[in-house]
């Protein structure tokens, strides 16, 4: 049987691919895993069937026979580890890659996070023009680190993994910033990792959704 995810039945990046279920359908597609998708409202992940899955009532989850996981980095690294394709099968290199994935989530995506919240949230507090600076320098000083490490390669270590996965999905949340177009390595390491076969793939569904929520 096929593992279910959830997404948003409506979600508010109006089909642009940047929450959470994406980086899970794109993993999915990447090792040619069969899914299905479960859409729910914001009211139905606050209410006790969802939350006996995700404790903080987000998406997305994931459901496989008697296994249910959440957070997306532990999705993505179970689907890397249970299928092959994602991670490298050198023990070394395979512990690199897992490295990445973890400072992706916990190094880069952190102040690309608080940033992009304000950006949507805080726009009418008095304190906002003058916050906003602060953020945006948070975001250049990994943006710069991490595009010295990427320099001139295609990926972050070696051949593409669920680390640079992990990377390009958190790195897309600044789109049209301006601040990831500073790096010309960086975008044309997004753009490397959007036209694989797998991101289409995943993108075009995530984007059906939003087509048959708005009747668009
Ligand atoms: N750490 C968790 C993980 O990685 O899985 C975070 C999960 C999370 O933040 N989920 C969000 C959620 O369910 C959706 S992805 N929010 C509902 C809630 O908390 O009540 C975050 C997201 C939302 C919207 C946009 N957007 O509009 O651009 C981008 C990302």
């Amino acid at each position: 049987m096929s593992p279910t995810i959830t997404a948003f039945k409506s979600s508010p990046d109006r089909g642009r691919g940047l929450a959470r279920d994406m980086r899970v359908r794109w993993a999915l597609e990447e090792v040619g895993q069969a899914y299905d998708v479960r859409l729910v409202t914001f009211a139905e992940m606050k209410q006790p069937a969802h939350l006996a899955l995700h404790p903080f009532g987000q998406i997305p989850t994931y459901e496989d026979g008697d296994l249910a996981l959440f957070e997306s980095g532990a999705i993505v690294f179970h689907i890397a580890e249970r299928h092959s394709g994602l991670l490298p099968d050198d023990a070394n290199a395979r512990a690199r890659a897992i490295t990445w994935m973890f400072a992706a989530l916990s190094t880069v995506e952190p102040p690309i996070v608080d940033r992009s919240m304000a950006t949507l949230m805080d726009r009418d507090k008095p304190w906002y023009e003058e916050r906003l600076p602060i953020l945006d320098s948070r975001v250049r000083d990994r943006l710069g680190q991490l595009s010295h490490h990427l320099g001139d390669t295609d990926w972050l270590d070696g051949a593409f993994s669920a680390a640079d996965l992990m990377m390009v999905s958190v790195l897309q949340r600044l789109a049209g910033s301006g601040l990831v177009e500073a790096h010309p390595n960086l975008s044309a390491y997004i753009a490397r990792a959007e036209a694989r076969p797998a991101y289409r793939r995943a993108f075009d569904a995530q984007y059906a959704v939003f087509v048959a929520a708005s009747g668009a």
